[in-house]
């Protein structure tokens, strides 16, 4: 089977919301070679794409977009074990607190980021979900962060990550740290906005963005 084709099959067994076939096209795909970031990038993503358009449309229901959130971390459980292998060994590149801004309950894209900055070099503290703005703020004071990274996938909760910025300020602490946000309902003006001091679309750009920040 050609690399397009497994794509394909990944991406309809998320829309499937079918485990049992995500989890063996992963594992086909894995043995004809193809790279676990590839997989996820390729098959996978494209996959829950879908899933999200078609919850807006009113084609699917709550119970199916959790269905097809299981199916993938059933994935990321066989692909972050291979990912973490091919990590980076050498020196630190700095410390990272991570976490979803209050009221938000999505990981997913917050554990493919966690996985690359720890894959690229950095320390990171990750709080998980639904997390208080003062949790944000006193984990980076206690491991003597470089940056806070927030993300955000609901136009409800974006006020979280201007919320943890205006803390600080009031705490006369903004400045020792860089902020970065992101997530599905972030974009470059909300950054501004809010005076992060960097936005980025893609883990991979968050990455390279905080390479560049800590540098
Ligand atoms: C899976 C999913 C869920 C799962 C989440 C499971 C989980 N453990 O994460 C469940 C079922 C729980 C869920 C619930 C809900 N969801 Co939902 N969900 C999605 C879906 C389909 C995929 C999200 C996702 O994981 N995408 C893949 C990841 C990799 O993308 P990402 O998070 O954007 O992350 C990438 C980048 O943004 C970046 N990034 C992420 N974080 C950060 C942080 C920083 C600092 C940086 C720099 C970069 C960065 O890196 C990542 C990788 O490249 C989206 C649709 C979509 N296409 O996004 C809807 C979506 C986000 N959900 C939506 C909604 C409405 C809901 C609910 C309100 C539904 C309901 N009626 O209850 C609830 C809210 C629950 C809550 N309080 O949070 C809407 C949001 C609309 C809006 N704009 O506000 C969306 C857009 C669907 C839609 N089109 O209507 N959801």
């Amino acid at each position: 089977m050609g690399h397009e084709e497994l794509f394909a099959q990944l991406k309809q067994a998320i829309i499937d919301q079918d485990e049992d076939a995500v989890l063996s096209s992963v594992n086909t795909a894995l043995d004809a070679g193809v790279e676990p970031k590839t997989i996820i990038d390729q098959g996978l993503l494209p996959g829950l794409n879908v899933i999200g358009e078609q919850f807006e449309c009113e084609d699917i229901f709550l119970p199916e977009l959790m269905q097809a959130a299981l199916a993938f971390q059933a994935a990321m459980s066989v692909l972050e074990p291979k990912i973490k292998e091919s990590g980076n060994e050498g020196p630190k590149k700095g410390k990272i607190v991570l976490g979803t801004v209050k009221g938000d309950l999505h990981s997913i894209g917050k554990n493919i980021l966690k996985l690359l900055y720890e894959t690229s070099g950095f320390d990171v503290w990750d709080l998980g979900i639904d997390v208080d703005l003062f949790k944000f703020i006193d984990k980076a004071k206690e491991v003597d962060a470089d940056v806070i990274a927030i993300s955000a996938l609901l136009t409800t909760t974006l006020v979280g990550q201007r919320d943890v910025i205006e803390a600080l300020k009031d705490q006369g602490t903004r400045d020792r740290y860089k902020i970065i946000i992101g997530g599905g309902a972030t974009t470059q003006v909300w950054a501004d906005t809010i005076g992060a001091d960097g936005w980025a679309g893609t883990a991979y750009e968050a990455v390279n963005l905080t390479t560049k920040l800590v540098s």
